[in-house]
């Protein structure tokens, strides 16, 4: 299992933070997904067989790009 926190500034509002979570949350090995309206930041959790570029690929279809990874 891997955790993952994505700053995706095109995040502004609550609307934002659901399609993300919907969207994201639908693919396959997804655990969770967190989308922040403040921080516009995401934390996913997932396993295989969705990866990391998997995810960012949805984002960046979805018209919210990852700008930079969050090491915590
Ligand atoms: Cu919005």
């Amino acid at each position: 299992m891997t955790t993952v926190t994505y700053s995706v500034p095109a995040i502004h509002c609550g609307h934002c933070t659901h399609t993300i979570e919907m969207e994201v949350g639908e693919l396959q090995g997804v655990q969770s997904v967190k989308a922040d309206q403040s921080t516009k930041k995401v934390q996913i959790t997932f396993d295989a067989p969705v990866t990391e570029e998997k995810i960012k690929s949805l984002l960046a279809e979805i018209d919210y790009p990852v700008e930079g990874l969050i090491n915590l």
